[in-house]
């Protein structure tokens, strides 16, 4: 590094993930709910890297000239070589600073880039691999904007943090150019992970035995999964989001994490309890509203004994547990129904899937549910002027009573019958809301056919599949993702690879209870924090250690006792899953990120750090403990019971003692230990 003394308490940090600005999956939420946290850490020291989409850029980012000489100078540079950028302001809470480069402006070095990356770290680039292509351009582009930089600013240290193998390409550059800036990197999945439990395999008990470099080539990902591993060996400090994906990533990417960094959400605390509770009553109003329609003709179930329970996210059938889930309601519908039980479930899938708009059948149940609501809405208000009529004209004597005839006129009567008479149906109440653009194929309709849960009247389990994502213009479900989830009872996402799980983690923040799986990185988090999750509505599936059968009834057994709560239970339940919040709040969990960020500088320029003797300083000491202890006040009763002392991320990890132990010290279970010490390759 360099001769130069950088100042290490002021560093500057850059942020770097193809995601910023730019909204692709679950890493935009990291990141933009993270920002507050982090600018208040940092302030003007901080600046996100990202990729400039010409279409929603101009929307997200409002463009400024640099007042760092630096970093002005260094963009100088490179725009009068060419190269296109946009920097100013991410129009988000926080307000950070922002670099993004257009790839497409570099696209004439790709070959020559091409060529440097296979020198330099043998990573070949196959032709026609756009995101590939992509990755290159961005990390080359990172790379140089880095080094200019360095250049020029000489007196504070650089922290620049990678977020995914798409944005991590810098990493390996930085090291190999030696360039001045300490680096960490953050995987939020492995790319052979994803690809391998959306196979067939027996995932978990198989890590350490996988041939990596053959699952990647025989799945035509080898270069993907060079560039994924290079920066994981290249970074100062390399961490995942969950414990599982920690092990996932020792074993596929060769290389132990540091640390484990969870995933967090921007909390909004109210004042009082009722306001959420009253949030969840609203929303839940317009759920029943759509339920009338979409039953139309078979509305014969109460709904103020009606549970509605979901499931959403991306379409990965056999990854998001759907597979579970689907099996686990007809279970249910089972249990409901040899039980003599009165109450409904109503159970929403709500995966974006390749469809042609809506069908005619839903639209239709919604229109004539409306229908019928306006013209009892104009009878109501003839029926009510004829009574203030009848009743103006009393004039001392006469009658003051009215007779039914005098209120609802004939004509109103056959109206109203008309309307009733639209509601028969001639067939059940449908599953799937939108034309299915392969219908006969779809794993999910295969499934609930397989199943038979067709939204028979006997059935105490509706299924309704909504493929696409909500939002509130939508014309049959009407509600955004939000007001849903708050709407509804239960969130169930039983997943087979799930690195973490914002899904769950949202419905907690909304004091919406949910069910998870000890295979998701949320669900380990919970787990191991809080010692009975399930009385706090937390239920945590264990696919793991029993069978998929044993799974299948334990989840069975998680809806069916909640279908069994009363309300006082369930509005008690609600109350005390809001009350977990603070565990996953970024004002506790980015301490988390503030840790690697030390463990790098310290690993970067440990003279800053240790005094001559190598003996740490006092004051250079920071607080690993405590973590948990300080995010729920004392105060609060005996509940949540959480457990130990634990800090939120496991920063034991991030200790370099730590390095020495082996696979089973990630948190929650004993996973099995790799055989034989691996090499690291890079
Ligand atoms: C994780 O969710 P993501 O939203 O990041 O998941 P994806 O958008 O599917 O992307 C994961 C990576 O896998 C790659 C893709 C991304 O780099 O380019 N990939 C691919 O190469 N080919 C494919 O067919 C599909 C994906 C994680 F899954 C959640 O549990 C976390 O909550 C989230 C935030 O940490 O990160
Ligand atoms: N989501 C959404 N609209 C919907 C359903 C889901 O915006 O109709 C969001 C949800 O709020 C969550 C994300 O999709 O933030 C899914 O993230 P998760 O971490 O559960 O899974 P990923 O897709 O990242 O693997
Ligand atoms: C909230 C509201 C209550 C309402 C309840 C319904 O708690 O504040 O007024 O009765 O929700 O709860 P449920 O679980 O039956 O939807």
């Amino acid at each position: 590094m360099s001769e130069e003394k950088r100042d290490v308490h002021n560093s500057v940090l850059f942020e770097c993930a193809w995601e910023v600005a730019n909204k692709v999956g679950g890493i935009y939420t990291v990141i933009k709910t993270k920002v507050p946290v982090t600018v208040s850490e940092y302030g003007d020291r901080y600046c996100l890297i990202g990729p400039l989409m010409y279409k929603t850029a101009p929307m997200e980012v409002e463009a400024q000239e640099p007042t760092d000489p630096a970093l002005a100078a260094s963009l100088e540079l490179m725009r009068s070589q060419g190269v296109k950028c946009l920097y100013g302001r991410w129009l988000i809470e926080g307000a950070p600073h922002v670099l993004l480069f257009d790839t497409g402006s570099a696209y004439n070095r790709l070959d020559e880039w091409k060529g440097d990356l296979w020198n330099l770290a043998g990573i070949p680039s196959p032709p026609n691999d756009h995101e590939t292509n992509e990755t290159i351009v961005f990390g080359y582009l990172v790379a140089w904007f880095l080094g200019e930089y360095v250049s020029r600013q000489l007196h504070t240290a650089v922290v620049a943090h990678f977020h995914e193998w798409q944005a991590g390409l810098a990493i390996p550059l930085c090291r190999k150019r030696h360039i001045d800036v300490t680096t960490v990197f953050t995987t939020h999945a492995t790319l052979l992970g994803r690809y391998l439990c959306a196979g067939s395999v027996d995932f978990y008990n198989n890590l350490q035995y996988f041939d990596v470099d053959h699952e990647a080539g025989k799945r035509g990902i080898y270069h993907r999964y060079c560039v994924e591993r290079a920066a994981t060996h290249c970074a100062d400090v390399f961490t995942t989001v969950s414990h599982i994906t920690a092990y996932e990533s020792e074993h596929l990417l060769k290389r132990k994490p540091d640390g484990v960094l969870p995933n967090g959400l921007n909390v909004v605390k109210f004042q009082a309890m009722h306001e959420f509770q009253n949030l969840h009553a609203t929303a839940k109003a317009k759920i029943n509203e759509f339920v009338r329609g979409h039953f139309y003709g078979h509305y014969d179930f109460d709904l103020e004994n009606t549970l509605y329970m979901f499931t959403a996210g991306r379409y990965e059938y056999r990854n998001k547990g759907v597979d579970m889930f689907i099996e686990s309601l007809a279970r249910l519908n089972y249990r409901l129904q040899s039980s003599g039980s009165k109450t409904t479930v109503v159970a929403f899938i709500i995966m974006p899937a390749a469809t042609n708009s809506y069908t005619i059948e839903a639209l239709k149940g919604q229109a004539v549910m409306k229908q019928l609501r306006d013209t009892v809405t104009e009878i109501q208000n003839r029926i009510g002027a004829r009574l203030f009529d009848h009743a103006a004209r009393f004039h001392g004597e006469g009658r003051t009573e009215v007779a039914p005839e005098e209120i609802l006129s004939a004509e109103d009567e056959v109206l109203l019958k008309r309307r009733i008479f639209a509601l028969k149906r001639n067939t059940l109440p449908p599953i799937v809301t939108h034309n299915m653009a392969d219908d006969a194929n779809d794993p999910v309709l295969n499934q609930i056919r397989r199943v038979k849960l067709f939204n028979a009247s006997s059935d105490r389990v509706k299924i309704v599949f909504h493929p696409d994502f909500l939002n509130s213009n939508n014309p049959i479900l009407g509600l955004d993702y939000e007001e849903f989830v708050r709407g509804c009872h239960l969130g169930v996402f039983p997943s087979y690879y799930e690195p973490w799980g914002y899904t769950p983690a949202e419905c907690t923040v909304m004091g919406i209870p949910s069910v998870t799986t000890n295979l998701s990185g949320f669900g380990c988090f919970m787990q191991d924090l809080i010692e009975r999750p399930e009385d706090e509505g937390c239920y945590i599936v264990d696919r793991r250690m029993q069978s998929v059968e044993e799974s299948v009834n334990q989840l069975t057994d998680n809806m069916f006792t909640f279908c069994n709560k009363t309300r006082r239970q369930r509005i008690n339940q609600r109350n005390r899953v809001e009350r977990l919040s603070p565990l996953l709040d970024w004002k506790n969990l980015g301490i988390e990120y503030s840790k690697a960020r030390q463990l790098a500088l310290r690993r970067a320029y440990p003279d800053a750090f240790y005094g001559v003797g190598g003996a740490e300083s006092e004051e250079e000491e920071f607080d690993f403990g405590g973590g948990i202890e300080r995010m729920i006040p004392t105060s609060m009763p005996a509940s949540p019971r959480l457990r130990g002392t634990a800090t939120p991320g496991d920063m034991g990890t991030l200790t370099e003692e730590m390095q020495a132990l082996e696979t089973s010290d990630y948190r929650g279970y004993n996973w099995p230990r790799s055989a034989e010490e691996e090499e690291d390759s890079y």
